[in-house]
């Protein structure tokens, strides 16, 4: 396949059109825009416009990839290195300093901690799949050659119980709706069939294109005749479109629903029993857990109408091909583990799996990923022993290469069982509001750190409250790259990112790791230039360059439907799937060897008025956060004229009945209280909610105020995630009620008193 452009085009007018494919910034998963950057004499960005040639996205492009020019040429990015005194922390004390100099102090301060206290007192802290979700493992493992890489989010909630739940139950990646993207012609290929359902379960991908997923397929499919099912304590666009469904459900009982469903759907034997009988292990033990969900007790534990719940498990019963596709609600529950199991347990007896127009199973692509994982060989055995939190959590230790997030935050806080000395920060302003829940303890905690590196595009309240060094970075039309969307187990394909525009003396998470790895770890960064790098990884994997993939843009693999009967999932080439019993566990072996329930089962939210009656007086209601909105990516993008305009402020969505006995009118300033903590945001009062629940929005700090301490930008005015517990994690470390927990809320003057 290629694309019919030059993928450089000089202009009449001396300015230079350049094809590309975005990943971050401007901050966001791996989604692969196509876009056409044009670039004046300068090298300066001037005009963005996406890529009509692009098989995926066809020119289509988010509401921040169309505001890159704003975003790039913005004047508060940080675009010299700089460093500040320790004793200034939290001061606007910068002084612009050489890269060489940067390093110097990097190298001079790893090289004596390290000899101290040994690689494993240093941590990396790194957030999403951003474009530095690739480099930050490796800065860590084969750069800095420390264990301890951590994503601070309690429970690592996001994805983490997805594709731990995948890669047990299913032996793979996690599962994606199938649309079209594999194939050159799209939704016209003739094995492709449109779906007859796609369910959106706890998922918007509207506003948020995850991982990948890029979210306006579901509105080509609409047009074509696909009904999306929303299951959410809020209606959404896609969920109140004619013909598509909302079920109202109340937050964190997702689990219930499910189990509740493949009761009726195995009671009334409305299931798949080819792909039952022969591909999936356990379905007698799971009818049985399911009996114990009666239509009843379900209605009564998830608010949703008896009815309803009866006409969703026929339809999904009676109607095929369907996608299932659970989103970020899902895992974060402190019962995420079980919700996902049951969803993809109900997708499985459904006889949705690997076929047209279902969920797509990612056979293995070992592309950059294995290249990822292997930089830990450059840790001693002997520090990834005692990597933290792997003790307590061995089913987290041993799927991801990460710390314990929980347990991280006890350790900075306590220093045992080993103090951490210095810290690097890439990818993540935690405090943000955004990964950590109870940030002001992982404030406090992480001052006490010696020495902290700080890589980013602008100046945030992490870099201003911790950094001695402060790193720039290019945005991603200032760097050679490739962007990989599903992260590489459900890849649609493979773009190239171009270098087209030019600020300061910027670099890429790339460019740092290969220049800072040649010092101090030069065995595990042979190559001579990031083409060099990407020619290493590609030819072996594909036979092709990085120079070919520039010239063809995009590269889209094939992909084959039902490998579970061609032995295409397996390393031994045997039919079936990649897991214990070569079946989908239904009945989960390697659970029931970590002593966890090997079936899925529901716990009561931790926080709400079931679980805790004592309190329902008090936080009558209950606080779902961080539904994605189109103007911001977490706490990125709040400088941005463009996206303020489009999002202000932070809001909290509350139904009119519930702002009416409270006293609160739209635009009056609200502050929200949970048994946690307490942040203020402006009311939004809309009926797409639930009025016994109110949403509240995450990552917001206020650039345009004062940065240096104790106001830090403002990040504690709006801070959400005071209001989530530490620690409120399932029995196998994953999954925290980041989107449940008890609240209440008043009417008061201001942001601040
Ligand atoms: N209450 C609540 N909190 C939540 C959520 C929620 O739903 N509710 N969602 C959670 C989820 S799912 C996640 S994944 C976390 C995300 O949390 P994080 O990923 O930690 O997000 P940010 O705090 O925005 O930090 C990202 C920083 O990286 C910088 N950056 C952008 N692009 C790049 C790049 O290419 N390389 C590098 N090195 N840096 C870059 C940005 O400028 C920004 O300062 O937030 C979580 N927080
Ligand atoms: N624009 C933008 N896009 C983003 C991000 C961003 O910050 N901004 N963040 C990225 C990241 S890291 C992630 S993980 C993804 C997440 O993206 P998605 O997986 O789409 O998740 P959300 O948008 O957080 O929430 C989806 C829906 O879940 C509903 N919901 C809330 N609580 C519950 C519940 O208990 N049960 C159910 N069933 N539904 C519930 C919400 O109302 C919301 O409509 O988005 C990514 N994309
Ligand atoms: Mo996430």
């Amino acid at each position: 396949m290629s694309m019919k452009k030059e993928w450089k085009r000089v202009q009449d007018d001396g300015t230079t059109i350049f094809r590309t494919c975005a990943w971050s910034p401007p901050g966001e998963h791996p989604v692969g825009w196509g876009m056409e950057l044009t670039v004046d004499a300068e090298g300066n960005l001037i005009k963005v416009e996406g890529d009509k040639e692009h098989p995926i996205y066809q020119g289509r492009l988010n509401a921040t990839g169309l505001d890159l020019v704003e975003y790039v040429n913005h004047p508060d990015r940080i675009i010299y290195p700089m460093k500040r005194a320790r004793e200034d922390r939290g001061k606007d004390k910068w002084e612009r300093i050489t890269w060489d100099e940067a390093y110097d102090i990097i190298e001079k301060n790893v090289k004596e901690i390290k000899a101290k206290y040994g690689a494993r007192s240093i941590m990396v802290h790194g957030g999403t799949g951003r474009e530095a979700v690739m480099y930050s493992y490796p800065l860590a493992f084969s750069v800095l050659q420390t264990p301890n890489y951590c994503y601070s989010q309690s429970g690592w909630s996001c994805y983490g119980p997805r594709t731990t739940v995948s890669d047990f139950i299913l032996g793979a990646g996690y599962p994606e709706i199938d649309y079209a993207g594999f194939f050159e012609q799209r939704y016209d290929d003739p094995q492709y069939v449109v779906p007859d359902y796609i369910v959106c379960w706890g998922k918007a991908p509207l506003a948020s294109n995850p991982d990948g997923l890029h979210g306006h397929a579901l509105v080509d499919l609409m047009k074509r005749g696909t009904r999306i099912i929303c299951i959410d304590p809020r209606i959404t666009w896609l969920g109140c479109r004619e013909g598509n469904w909302t079920i109202q459900i109340k937050p964190q009982t997702d689990t219930c629903l499910a189990l509740g469903l493949i009761n009726i759907i195995v009671k009334e034997d409305l299931y798949d029993h080819d792909f039952v009988e022969n591909w999936c292990y356990g379905f007698d033990e799971l009818a049985e857990r399911a009996a114990e969900f009666p239509v009843d007790y379900v209605s009564e534990v998830t608010w949703i109408p008896e009815d309803q719940i009866l006409e969703l498990a026929r339809y999904l019963g009676t109607h095929h091909p369907g996608a299932m596709a659970w989103g970020l609600a899902i895992d974060q529950q402190s019962n995420g583990i079980q919700a996902g199991h049951a969803i993809l347990a109900l997708a499985a007896i459904t006889g949705n799996l690997d076929v047209p127009g279902g969920l797509t199973v990612g056979a293995p692509n070992s592309f950059m990923g294995k290249w990822r994982m292997d930089s830990r060989q450059f840790v001693a055995e002997e520090d990834w022993a005692q990597r933290i939190g792997a003790e307590e959590y061995p089913a987290l230790a041993y799927t991801h290469a990460t710390t314990h997030p929980d347990v991280t935050l006890d350790v900075l806080e306590t220093g045992e069982p080993y103090q951490i000395h210095m810290s690097w920060f890439n990818s993540t302003n935690l405090i943000a509001p955004t990964n950590s829940a109870q940030p002001h303890r992982w404030y406090e905690a992480l001052k006490k750190v010696d020495f902290a590196v700080c890589t980013d595009l602008f100046m945030t309240p992490t870099a201003m409250a911790f950094a001695d060094v402060f790193l720039p970075l290019s945005a991603f039309p200032e760097h050679d790259g490739i962007v990989l969307p599903h992260y590489g187990r459900n890849s649609v394909f493979l773009g190239c990112m171009n270098k087209a525009s030019k600020r300061g003396e910027c670099k890429s998470d790339l460019e740092i790791d290969l220049e800072l790895g040649k010092r101090l770890n030069p065995e595990g960064w042979p190559y001579d230039s990031v083409e060099d790098f990407f020619d290493s990884l590609l030819v072996p994997e594909y036979g092709f360059t990085f120079d070919d993939l520039r010239q063809i843009g995009c590269y889209q693999p094939s992909y084959t439907y039902k490998k579970y009967e061609k032995g295409m999932l397996r390393p031994d080439g045997e039919p079936g799937f990649n897991t214990v019993t070569g079946k989908v566990e239904l009945y989960s072996i390697v659970y029931e060897a970590w002593g966890e329930d090997p079936l899925p089962y529901f716990e009561k939210p931790r926080w709400d008025e079931t679980s805790h009656p004592e309190l329902a007086e008090k936080y009558p209601l209950i606080m779902t956060t961080g539904a994605r909105d189109y103007a911001s990516f977490h706490s990125e993008h709040r400088q941005l004229a463009q996206m303020r305009e489009i999002t202000p402020w932070p809001v909290v969505e509350i139904h009119s009945e519930t702002a009416a006995r409270y006293g609160i009118e739209e635009g009056d300033w609200v502050e929200i209280e949970s048994p946690f903590g307490k942040a203020r945001e402006k009311a939004h009062i809309t009926d797409i909610i639930d009025p016994r629940v109110v949403h509240t929005r995450h990552g917001w700090w206020y650039p345009e105020q004062d940065g240096e301490e104790p106001n830090l930008f403002g990040v504690w005015k709006s801070n959400i995630n005071e209001l989530l517990p530490h620690k409120e994690i399932g029995k196998l470390g994953f999954g925290a009620p980041y989107k449940g927990v008890m609240c209440d809320i008043k009417k008061v003057d201001g942001l601040s008193d």
